[in-house]
């Protein structure tokens, strides 16, 4: 057998840290496209900014979101759902840049889910003691396409249960350009962040960043 340095285009960027069946860490995926990404994001935004939503039960969400690509998660008294228009602007959501689409499908073709054409980026901006609380994504029509999640910025703990919410669930440290891919037998796992604690990052300052990739239709 032969090993290069150069090897692998396929496997470049990273190690792997498989969590169960169906869900995979890509630790430093998006590295080398940081300062691309944050300008390409620094423009959506500019679109449709980001903003506190409200669950259907009235509470304010502590993550502040928006989305690009042709549908995006919002939440509001009515309930959770995906629409091609942001509420706030009423306009379309941003068009999701090619090349977010294209890691997107790169990442999750690492984990084996081939061809994974992603409509939907939901672009979540979490402060210092900002938490999102155990949930299952089940608002997606195919829950053969797995779910592509990218981490920016400080870092936080992610939650990942079981199939029921009573499950224990394992804590996994993400950092700034991992990426974790999810499906299969884990689409429907129940997951969540613990608030993110103080520190700060050269590019983002006391932020966290997760762009969560979808096929929702
Ligand atoms: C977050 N992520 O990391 C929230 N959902 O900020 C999610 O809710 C999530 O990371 C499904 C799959 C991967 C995720
Ligand atoms: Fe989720």
């Amino acid at each position: 057998m032969t090993l290069s340095l150069f090897d692998a285009e396929e496997n470049k960027r990273t190690w792997q840290e498989p969590l169960c069946d169906g869900a995979l860490v890509l630790r430093g995926f998006v590295l080398d496209d940081e300062t691309k990404i944050l300008a390409a994001l620094e423009d959506v935004l500019a679109q449709s900014p980001l903003r506190n939503m409200v669950t259907p039960g009235g509470f304010r969400m502590s993550v502040a979101m928006s989305n690009c690509g042709t549908y995006g998660w919002v939440t509001d008294r009515g309930g959770y759902r995906y629409d091609r228009m942001d509420p706030e602007s009423g306009n379309a959501w941003p068009a999701m840049p090619d090349f977010f689409a294209k890691l997107a499908q790169e990442a999750a073709a690492q984990a084996g889910f081939k061809n994974f054409e992603p409509d939907a980026c939901l672009i979540n901006r979490y402060e210092v003691g900002a938490r999102m609380s155990l949930h299952q994504d089940k608002n997606e029509c195919d829950f053969t396409q797995p779910i592509v999640s990218v981490s920016l910025g400080i870092p936080a703990m992610f939650l990942f249960g079981g199939m029921r919410r009573e499950d224990k669930a394992m804590r996994v440290p993400l950092a700034h350009g991992d990426v974790v891919v999810w499906g299969g037998a884990a689409r429907l796992r129940y997951h969540g962040v613990l608030a993110v604690k103080t520190a700060s990052h050269p590019l983002l300052g006391q932020h966290r960043i997760n762009l969560t990739f979808r096929k929702v239709n």
